[in-house]
This record gives C-alpha cells, sequence and structure tokens, in this order.
C-alpha cells in the first residue's frame, strides 16, 4: 500500500521554499553552481535553477554527478582512475556549491558526491538540498535545505516520482 506525501503541487511549493532558502542563505545567486546527483537529483536541479532564473533572472550552472564510481562499496577494481572521472562543465574552484539529490537516506551517497566534487576543484562550500529526508543516517551528514523530513522505517521507501521520467510529480510513502 502507498500513501501520498507530496502532490505535484506540494512538490512544486517544497521546490519554491527551498529556492528561495538557497538564495537566503548564498546571499544572492553569485558564486552560485548546481550539482545534481544522478537522475532525480538532476531533475531537482534543473527545476531549481529554472525557478532561480525566474525569481533573480540569473541562469545558475548545473553540474551532474553520478557518484557510482566513488561509492565506499564498490570494489576497487571497479573503482574509477582520474582520467576516468567526467569533467563538470562548470569549475568549482571557489563557488558555493549546492549538491541536490532526491532522498537523503544513509548519508553515503552524499559522502561520495563530495568525494566527485573534490576531484574536480575546490569549492568555497558545498551545501545540501534534498527533496526528502528519510532518516537512518549512518556518517555524521545533514541537509541545509530540505523538501520534506518523512520518518520512515528501515524497510520502507520513498516513491519519488518525476514527470521528466516518470511522468508525473508526486512522492510516496511505499
Ligand atoms: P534516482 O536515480 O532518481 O535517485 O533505481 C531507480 C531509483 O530507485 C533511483 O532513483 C533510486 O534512488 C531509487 N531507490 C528507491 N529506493 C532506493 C533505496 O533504498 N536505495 C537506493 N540506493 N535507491 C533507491
Ligand atoms: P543513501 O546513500 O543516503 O543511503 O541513499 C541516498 C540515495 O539512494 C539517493 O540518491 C536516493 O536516490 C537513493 N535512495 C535511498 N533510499 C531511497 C528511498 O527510499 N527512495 C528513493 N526514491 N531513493 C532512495
Ligand atoms: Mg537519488
Amino acid at each position: 500500500m502507498a500513501k501520498q506525501i507530496l502532490d505535484e503541487i506540494a512538490m512544486k511549493r517544497a521546490l519554491t521554499r527551498i529556492t528561495y532558502e538557497i538564495i537566503e542563505n548564498n546571499k544572492g545567486v553569485e558564486n552560485l553552481v548546481l550539482v545534481g546527483i544522478k537522475t532525480r537529483g538532476i531533475f531537482l536541479a534543473r527545476r531549481i535553477a529554472a525557478r532561480l532564473q525566474e525569481l533573480e533572472g540569473v541562469s545558475v550552472g548545473i553540474d551532474e554527478l553520478d557518484i557510482s564510481l566513488y561509492r565506499d562499496d564498490v570494489q576497487p577494481e571497479q573503482q574509477t582512475t582520474s582520467d576516468q572521472v567526467a569533467q563538470f562543465p562548470t569549475d568549482v574552484t571557489d563557488k558555493n556549491v549546492v549538491l541536490v539529490d532526491d532522498v537523503l537516506f544513509t548519508g553515503r551517497t552524499i559522502r561520495a558526491a563530495l568525494d566527485g566534487i573534490m576531484v574536480q576543484g575546490r569549492p568555497r562550500q558545498i551545501r545540501l538540498a534534498v527533496l526528502v529526508d528519510r532518516g537512518h543516517r549512518q556518517l555524521p551528514i545533514r541537509a541545509d535545505f530540505v523538501g520534506k523530513n518523512i520518518p520512515t522505517s528501515w524497510a520502507e521507501k520513498v516513491a519519488v516520482y518525476m514527470n521528466e521520467v516518470d511522468g508525473q510529480d508526486g512522492v510516496e510513502l511505499v
């Protein structure tokens, strides 16, 4: 049985609030770069960027990150060498990076993402925005901007639907 947590409108409002919080926290959009984590984090980053464009009239850079090669649970032989690392189109050095992901759970994805960003340059700061924080952290990582905190059991799953890949918007607890 799936329980709806956010519908299309609530999801839009949450992203709008996160966008305002990013602007406030960053004191504008100067030096801002969004880094979306594979699949839905990338689409969320694009939506936040579109909102930033509407609100501040500035086009903010977006980079895309696939963290699979930085995970702590991949075998060393599967791990990337530095020449395999995809280059961000934007230089993150001295930038204020906002990492964007759909669901924050144990924190291991974000730890890996920090590695993935650091090989690209040395940002001035890195913040974290997530649509859903479902708890169960295994590392000392927290989000700066949260769409919705959803207390979950270990076995529950949060289904995030985005129009770009799923044909609809919404969040359900499964
Ligand atoms: P994403 O790529 O947009 O993040 O694999 C398809 C989707 O399923 C992925 O979406 C992934 O995040 C999501 N997913 C759902 N439950 C889990 C889970 O418990 N662990 C992981 N790693 N991914 C999950
Ligand atoms: P973590 O590394 O924090 O344990 O998990 C975060 C990553 O796994 C996110 O990128 C997210 O996409 C995925 N993930 C973990 N749990 C869930 C979940 O319940 N629902 C969804 N949609 N993704 C999840
Ligand atoms: Mg994800």
